[in-house]
């Protein structure tokens, strides 16, 4: 399949270390995929679902240890200490090779070792990288089909360069106690061992997009981020696209394919997706910053995915689809998760594949669940009914804001504008949420996530701000506007006083209007807040007193935050960029003054 010298030399490598009983290159063709899909199904990894209602759709059960992200598992292996940083976990690369190559060791034998070439971004764009991973994994192959490009073409394209990344998956036992998801930034390697989910073996997306990627823009001059991209068209046809980064499942799919509300349709407005989970960006020939998806497809959260919450999201599982640990409904041979309909199937298997009673189900209770909370769709962005003309070029959207955004009860209002770049780069560092599913460990608990990165930024990150301070003053007067949403704000009952979904198409066109000089703001201790009359709240069920209260700023609360963010800039130490010690110093003065 490929002369290239670096190439080969590792694949001899690998083979030696795995000793497979066979090696398949995965070429991209729909014939050898198809092959893969019924040896799969015969051997069970895979179940085909009901051809008619869901052609070409699979699914997948992993193991029950074996459903999410392994944060406490996941290293970065730099050669030294301080470039992990204080949020990565660190191992010697020298002694984690030879830890995990012993793991690894013959583990491929009577199994077939298969060959992923495959590109993060549209093959031979200049915004794209080329990945290499090998499997003993079907479902890792057909999933990286989805979530990549794979095949010939990405082997033709990179010739005999050696600007690659590596990566090792080897399934073994998965074993817990064995499980590693390793990142080695200064090789342009990643190995993951003992984990079959998708997080952690789809070796192209968390591992290589944002850790190893995040490192490599570091170096290179532009950034990784998790963010979402999407094109805000407005009745004249214009686009404004905007990248938005939130902590793991937070909405981000939900608001890269938001459907707006029916007047704002009616008037011509849509939504255009071109990612959901991945930004790459680059600054352009005319200065401003170009991002790509690198990613080929969705990644999603299936429960809660509805009609209503993400009615594109649901359409881009229909056909080709691999769905993981979601239940499966006998009687039609579909598959069914929490909060797809009010009908609880009476006939089904749950996510481990047992008898799941519906009468036992109870809400508070996730044991009980037919779907686990962090159960999956893998979906072809192609899918997508809203994805845009943009999502298989490789130039770029240019991006006019860039939005943080968490999940905060009772902090940040539903929108503000930073007051500068660097202002902005201050409060994408403090951002906060509680966790969620989509990372083991406990649940509901607000922890600090600058960026949206804690869990990805492949090196320390102090230096990781420090480049973010960097690319703006590159950007200079052309650097994209930064503003921070809170779709979560609370009453006292605990009841979400924002409707969100399409709703926040009402934020968002605020956002657009204040990139483009259209909208008035009021400046507040903490940024630009809306004027409430500019949020339209045309056909909504909301009165002006309670827009009021979710854009408030309330000094008490601000308080303890600054002083919660105090005590999180202490972890970067030296690190830590004299300009975001002022942008603190700043807030606090103005919240104090208040
Ligand atoms: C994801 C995540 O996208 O955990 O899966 O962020
Ligand atoms: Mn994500």
């Amino acid at each position: 399949m490929t002369t290239n010298k670096s190439v080969l030399k590792w694949l001899e490598e690998m083979k030696n270390l795995l000793n497979p009983d066979s090696v398949v290159w995965i070429d991209g063709s729909e014939e050898q995929l198809e092959k893969l899909r019924a040896e799969a199904v015969k051997t069970g990894e895979m179940i085909k679902l009901n051809e008619e209602k869901l052609p070409g759709c699979y699914l997948h059960r992993t193991k029950p240890n074996d459903v999410a992200r392994v944060e406490d598992r996941t290293f970065i292996c730099s050669k030294n200490k301080e470039n992990a940083g204080p949020t990565n976990n660190w191992c010697d690369p020298q002694e984690m090779y030879k830890k995990i190559y012993n793991i690894a060791r013959g583990t491929y034998k009577g199994r077939t070792m298969y060959i992923i070439p495959y590109s993060m971004g549209p093959i031979g764009s200049k915004i794209a990288k080329i990945g290499i991973e090998v499997t003993d994994s079907i479902y890792v192959v057909l999933n990286m089909n989805i979530m990549t490009r794979v095949g010939t073409k990405v082997l033709e394209t990179l010739g005999d360069s050696e600007d690659w990344v590596k990566g090792l998956h080897a399934k073994c036992d998965v074993d817990p106690e064995n499980r590693y998801i390793c990142h080695f930034p200064e090789d342009n390697t990643i190995i993951s061992v003992n984990s079959a989910y998708g997080g952690n073996v789809l070796l192209g997306k968390k591992c290589f997009a944002l850790r190893i990627a995040s490192y490599q823009g570091w170096k290179e001059g532009w950034m990784a981020e998790h963010m979402l991209i999407l094109g805000l068209q407005n009745p004249k046809g214009e686009i404004r696209y905007v990248a938005a980064a939130f902590p793991s499942a937070c909405g981000k799919t939900n608001l890269a394919m938001l459907i707006p509300p029916e007047y704002l349709r009616k008037k011509g407005y849509k939504i255009w997706t071109v990612g959901d989970d991945i930004s790459w960006m680059k600054i352009g020939p005319d200065g401003r910053l170009y991002a790509i998806n690198p990613e080929n497809g969705f990644f999603g959260v299936a429960p809660g995915t509805n009609a209503h919450s993400n009615f594109n999201a649901l359409e881009s599982t229909k056909k080709n689809t691999i769905f993981t640990n979601v239940a499966l409904d006998l009687d039609d041979n579909t598959v069914w998760w929490e909060g797809l309909n009010k009908d609880l199937p009476e006939n089904a298997l749950d996510w481990k594949g047992n008898k799941w009673d519906p009468a036992k189900f109870d809400k508070a209770d996730k044991t009980t669940y037919a779907a686990h909370p962090n159960s999956r769709f893998t979906a072809p962005a192609k899918n997508c009914p809203c994805i845009s003309d943009e999502f298989d070029k490789g130039e770029g959207v240019p991006i006019s804001a860039i939005i943080f955004g968490g999940r905060r009860a009772k902090c940040a209002p539903l929108v503000y504008q930073s007051k500068s770049w660097e202002n902005g780069v201050f409060v994408g560092s403090a951002m906060a949420s509680e966790t969620t599913a989509a990372a083991a460990g406990a649940v509901g608990v607000v922890r600090r996530d600058p960026m949206a990165m804690l869990p990805f930024c492949g090196y320390h990150m102090g230096d990781y701000f420090a480049h973010w301070l960097e690319m703006g003053k590159k950007l200079g007067d052309k650097a994209p506007k930064i503003f921070n949403v809170n779709w979560f704000r609370t009453d006292d009952e605990g009841n979400f006083i924002w409707p969100g979904y399409g709703d926040n198409m009402r934020v968002l066109n605020w956002i657009v209007d204040r990139c483009e000089g259209k909208a008035d703001a009021t400046e507040t201790a903490i940024g630009y807040i809306p004027k409430p009359e500019d949020i339209d709240l045309t056909d909504l069920d909301m009165d002006m007193d309670t827009l009021k209260s979710i854009l408030k700023v309330d000094k008490n609360v601000w308080s303890k935050e600054v002083a919660e963010i105090e005590e999180h800039y202490k972890k970067f130490g030296d690190k830590l960029p004299n300009e975001l010690k002022n942008q603190l110093n700043t807030l606090k003065t103005n919240i104090e003054n208040m």
